[in-house]
């Protein structure tokens, strides 16, 4: 059976904003307080140490049962057996990814505009990332704020699960909530808390109760 990214919480390491600690940290904590999909994405380290990091997190990820994705480095992807793989509009097409990792790796894409999403699932994305809905400073070079508006259209036309993500907040989660998104992803709300345990479990209620 192909793998399937479970519903929910969605998180993203961000070491820059992560009050100091290093991901294995952050992730054991995200872990510890019940994270059940978790990407690692790290713009500045290099590949090797990027590689250690997966390698550790996998071992985590396993122990926990926790769907892990990696973002950009296929290669890591491969080596390590993650369960999934994150691309953006500017890398490998689909296609081409597909053909390398096969169908036992999850290929999820970042979609910003109606044409984007339809092209994903047209290529064989098994999930896509609908954002940002709201400004976010997480990441470099991030496309305008899509809102809401984009996340309705894509909960009424686009089949796979979609990954609402971009500036959500425990203060703005009800309203994304609304529109049932499989999984919400929320980044540095959730790495740069005080007490990650606490911040994710908050995150979880609001989820369920919505
Ligand atoms: N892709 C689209 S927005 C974003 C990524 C990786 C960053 C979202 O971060 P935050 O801290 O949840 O706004
Ligand atoms: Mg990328």
């Amino acid at each position: 059976m192909k793998k399937q990214i479970p519903k929910g919480l969605y998180a993203i390491t961000a070491e820059n904003f992560s009050n100091g600690k290093d991901n294995i940290t952050v992730v054991k904590e995200m872990l510890d307080a019940g994270i059940k999909v978790l990407q690692y994405r790290d713009k500045h380290k290099s590949k090797l140490e990027k590689f250690k990091q997966c390698e550790a997190i996998r071992k985590l990820t396993i122990d926990y049962k926790c769907f892990f994705i990696i973002n950009d480095d296929i290669d890591i992807a491969l080596t390590i057996q993650s369960d999934g793989i994150h691309l953006g509009q500017e890398d490998l097409p689909i296609l081409k990814a597909r053909e390398i990792v096969g169908h036992n790796i999850v290929i999820g894409i970042s979609t910003h505009s109606p044409e984007q999403v339809r092209s994903a699932v047209e290529y064989g994305a098994d999930y896509v990332g609908v954002g940002p809905i709201y400004k976010t400073f997480t990441k470099e070079n991030v496309t305008n704020p899509v809102g809401l508006e984009y996340l309705s259209f894509c909960m009424k036309n686009i089949r796979v699960p979609k990954v609402a993500i971009g500036g959500i907040k425990l203060v703005n989660l009800s309203e994304v909530c609304k529109y049932k998104p499989e999984n919400i992803c929320m980044v540095t709300e959730i790495t740069s808390a005080k007490n990650i345990k606490f911040k994710i479990k908050k995150v979880q209620e609001t989820i369920k109760n919505d």
